[in-house]
C-alpha cells in the first residue's frame, strides 16, 4: 500500500523559476535567458515533475507588472523548455496565461483564482489559489486590515470547492486547488492550514501545497527573536513539504527541488515497510 495514502500515484514536485527582479527569494537571479533554462533544467535533472514560471512577483507589497512585461520575461523561457517538461505559468493576467499556453505551457497557476475560462478556452489545467485581496496589501498586519476569517480552513476550502465546480463546468479537465500559503495569512492561519489539509484533499481534487522559504517558517523558527532570512528555511521548507506530502498534497511548490525530493523518497521508503 503506498505511504501516500489519498492516491497511489507519487506526489510531484513543482520547481519555482521566477523571472523577475523582485521575487522574494530567488528574484534577480534568472532575469537572463540562459541562466533561467540552464536553471529549469537543472531542476528537473534533480527531479522536479512541473517548472513554474512567473514575470511577476506576488510577494507582499507587490506592485503589478504589465502584461507585456511579464509576456516579455517568461516567453522565451517557456518556448526554450515546452517538450522537455511540463510548465506552468505562474500568473494573474489572462493574456499573459493565453500568451504562455501559446508558447507550450499546459498548466495555468492562478493566484488569482480567476482564469478558469482561459484554461478551458485552451484545453489546458489550471491551479486555483486562494489569496485574500492583492499581493500589495494582503499582509498588511495593523490592527484595522489584519486578515481576518472565521474558521479559516473551512471558508478557503468552500471558496476552493466552489471555483473548482465553476472551473469544471465551464470545461477545464485538469483543476488543483492550494489554499495559498502566506497570502493573506497570520502565521496562525499558515499553521491552521497545514493542520487542516485534509479538509481539502477530501474535497477531491488534487491539492498543491507552497510554502517554501516563506515568511511564517521564519517566525515559526525563529531563537532569541531573530528570524531566519529566506536564504536559511532550507529544513523549515523541506520538513513542511514532506508534512504536505503525508497529509494527501499531490504535488508541492519549491525552490529547493533536490532536497525535497530526496527527503520524500527517503520517508517513503521505510514507512511503507512500516505498513506492510
Ligand atoms: N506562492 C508564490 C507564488 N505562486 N502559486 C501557488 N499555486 N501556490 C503558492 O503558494 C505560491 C504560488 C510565492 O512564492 P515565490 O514565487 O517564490 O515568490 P514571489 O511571489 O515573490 O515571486
Amino acid at each position: 500500500m503506498s505511504l501516500f495514502a489519498a492516491s497511489s500515484r507519487r506526489p510531484l514536485v513543482m520547481g519555482v523559476l521566477n523571472v523577475t527582479p523582485d521575487s522574494f527569494f530567488d528574484g534577480g537571479r534568472w532575469l537572463e535567458r540562459g541562466a533561467a533554462i540552464e536553471r529549469a533544467l537543472e531542476m528537473v535533472a534533480e527531479g522536479a515533475d512541473v517548472i513554474d514560471v512567473g514575470g511577476e512577483s506576488t510577494r507582499p507589497g507587490a506592485q503589478d507588472v504589465p502584461a507585456e512585461e511579464q509576456i516579455r520575461r517568461v516567453l522565451p523561457v517557456i518556448e526554450a523548455l515546452a517538450g522537455r517538461v511540463r510548465v506552468s505559468i505562474d500568473t494573474r493576467s489572462a493574456q499573459v496565461a493565453a500568451a504562455a499556453v501559446g508558447a507550450g505551457a499546459t498548466l495555468i497557476n492562478d493566484v488569482s483564482a480567476s482564469l478558469w475560462q482561459v484554461a478551458a478556452d485552451h484545453g489546458v489545467g489550471w491551479i486555483a489559489m486562494h489569496m485574500l485581496g492583492d499581493p500589495l496589501t494582503m499582509q498588511d498586519l495593523t490592527m484595522q486590515d489584519r486578515p481576518a476569517y472565521g474558521d479559516v480552513v473551512s471558508e478557503i476550502a468552500t471558496f476552493l470547492k466552489a471555483r473548482a465546480e465553476v472551473a469544471a463546468a465551464a470545461g477545464v479537465d485538469e483543476v488543483w486547488i492550494d489554499p495559498g500559503i502566506g497570502f493573506g495569512k497570520t502565521v496562525e492561519h499558515n499553521l491552521a492550514l497545514l493542520r487542516g489539509l485534509d479538509a481539502f484533499v477530501k474535497l477531491g481534487r488534487p491539492v498543491l501545497v507552497g510554502t517554501s522559504r516563506k515568511g511564517f517558517l521564519g517566525s515559526v523558527t525563529a531563537r532569541n527573536g531573530v528570524v531566519p532570512a529566506p536564504e536559511d528555511r532550507i529544513e523549515a521548507s523541506v520538513a513542511t513539504a514532506v508534512w504536505a506530502v503525508l497529509r494527501g498534497a499531490r504535488m508541492v511548490r519549491v525552490h529547493d527541488v533536490a532536497p525535497t525530493v530526496h527527503a520524500i523518497r527517503l520517508m517513503e521508503a521505510p514507512l511503507e515497510e512500516a505498513m506492510a
